[in-house]
C-alpha cells in the first residue's frame, strides 16, 4: 500500500502504478504515453470501474509540473490509492467517469531536486539553453502552452523561473500533456492540475482578467471543494479566476486544457510547509494529501450533478 509517510522517487512513482496495473487488471491501466527530455518514462494510469464500457466522461488529473512542488505527485498518488485501493467507497465517482492521471509531469526536474540544497528549489524543465554564453536548464512548463503564450506573466529570458520557453511547445513534456488533452477532451469533463503553495482553487482565466463564460460553474465546483476540505479540517481555500485572486500568467495548462475543451479546469495550489513552503517535512504528508483528497472527492462529486 501507498506510503503517505515519505516523498518517492520517480522510479519508485512508476512502480508504484505498474504494480497496481498489475494487481488490479481489469479496473487498472498503465500506458507510456511520451518521453521527458532526459528520457525519463510520462505514464499515464487510466482508472476505471470494470464494467469495460467504452468512451465514458473522463476526469484527467496531472501532478509535477513544478519539479520543487513535491507534496504535489504525493497528492494525486493518494487519489489514485483512494480510486484504486479504496475503491468500494469511490465507486460512485467511477460508475460514469474513468480518471486519466499522469503523477509527474516533469520527472527530470523532480529528480534534480532531490539532488541536494542547491538544487531544491529549481522549478523548471531540463532541457538546456544558451543565454549570455551559459547555460541554464530550462523552460517553465506552465508557461509554455499555445494559448496566449508569453503574452502576460511570463518571461522570455532564459535562466528566469517563468521562462516561457524559445517557442510554445518547446518542452516534449508539455507536448505529451497537450497530446494527453486533445485525445481526451472529446468526453472530458475536468483538468485537474495539481501544484504548491498558497490553498488556492483556480479557474480560467490566467491570461486576462475576464471571466469565462461559464464562470458560474467554474465557481460552484471550485466552492464545493473548498467547503468540504474546510468543514472537514478548518484549512481554508481560496478560490476564484486565476488572475483574479492569484496573478496574470498565460501560457498554463490549465487555461489551454479549457480552451481544448474540458467543461471544467482548475489549478489546486496544497498547502505549504518547510522554510520555503516548498518544502513540507515528509511527517506533514499524510495530513496534506488527505485534505486535498477531501477537496477533490467533493469536486468530482459535484461533477456528476452538473455534467
Ligand atoms: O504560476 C503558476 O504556474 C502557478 N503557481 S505556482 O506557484 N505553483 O507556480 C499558478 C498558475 C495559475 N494559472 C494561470 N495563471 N493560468
Ligand atoms: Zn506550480
Amino acid at each position: 500500500r501507498l506510503s503517505t509517510e515519505r516523498y518517492y522517487t520517480h522510479a519508485e512513482i512508476i512502480s508504484y502504478i505498474n504494480d497496481l496495473a498489475v494487481r488490479y487488471p481489469t479496473r487498472v491501466f498503465v500506458k507510456t504515453v511520451g518521453w521527458s527530455y532526459e528520457k525519463r518514462e510520462l505514464k499515464t494510469i487510466t482508472i476505471t470501474n470494470g464494467d469495460g464500457r467504452p468512451n465514458k466522461k473522463v476526469n484527467f488529473m496531472d501532478g509535477g509540473f513544478h519539479a520543487r512542488e513535491w507534496i504535489s505527485p504525493a497528492a494525486v498518488l493518494y487519489v489514485i490509492d483512494q480510486l484504486v485501493e479504496n475503491f468500494e467507497n469511490n465507486a460512485e465517482l467511477l460508475l460514469d467517469y474513468d480518471w486519466v492521471i499522469l503523477p509527474v509531469v516533469n520527472p527530470d526536474g523532480y529528480e534534480y531536486t532531490q539532488t541536494g540544497t542547491v538544487a531544491r528549489m529549481f522549478r523548471r524543465t531540463r532541457q538546456p539553453y544558451k543565454y549570455l554564453g551559459v547555460t541554464c536548464h530550462g523552460a517553465d512548463p506552465n508557461r509554455n502552452f499555445d494559448f496566449h503564450w508569453a503574452e502576460e506573466g511570463a518571461s522570455t529570458t532564459p535562466c528566469t523561473d517563468t521562462y516561457a520557453g524559445p517557442t510554445p511547445f518547446s518542452e516534449p513534456e508539455t507536448i505529451v500533456v497537450r497530446d494527453l488533452m486533445h485525445s481526451l477532451s472529446a468526453r472530458g469533463i475536468m483538468y485537474l492540475t495539481i501544484h504548491s503553495y498558497g490553498n488556492y482553487l483556480l479557474y480560467p482565466w490566467g491570461w486576462t482578467s475576464d471571466l469565462p463564460d461559464t464562470w458560474e460553474d467554474l465557481d460552484e465546483v471550485a466552492r464545493a471543494g473548498a467547503d468540504a476540505i474546510e468543514e472537514a479540517t478548518g484549512t481554508q481555500y481560496t478560490y476564484g479566476s486565476s488572475t483574479n485572486v492569484l496573478y496574470i500568467a498565460a501560457g498554463a495548462s490549465d487555461d489551454y486544457g479549457f480552451y481544448a475543451g474540458f467543461n471544467v479546469s482548475i489549478t489546486m495550489e496544497l498547502s505549504a510547509g518547510g522554510a520555503t513552503g516548498f518544502d513540507p517535512p515528509a511527517t506533514k504528508i499524510d495530513e496534506y494529501v488527505k485534505e486535498t483528497w477531501i477537496g477533490i472527492r467533493a469536486m468530482a462529486q459535484k461533477l456528476l450533478e452538473k455534467y
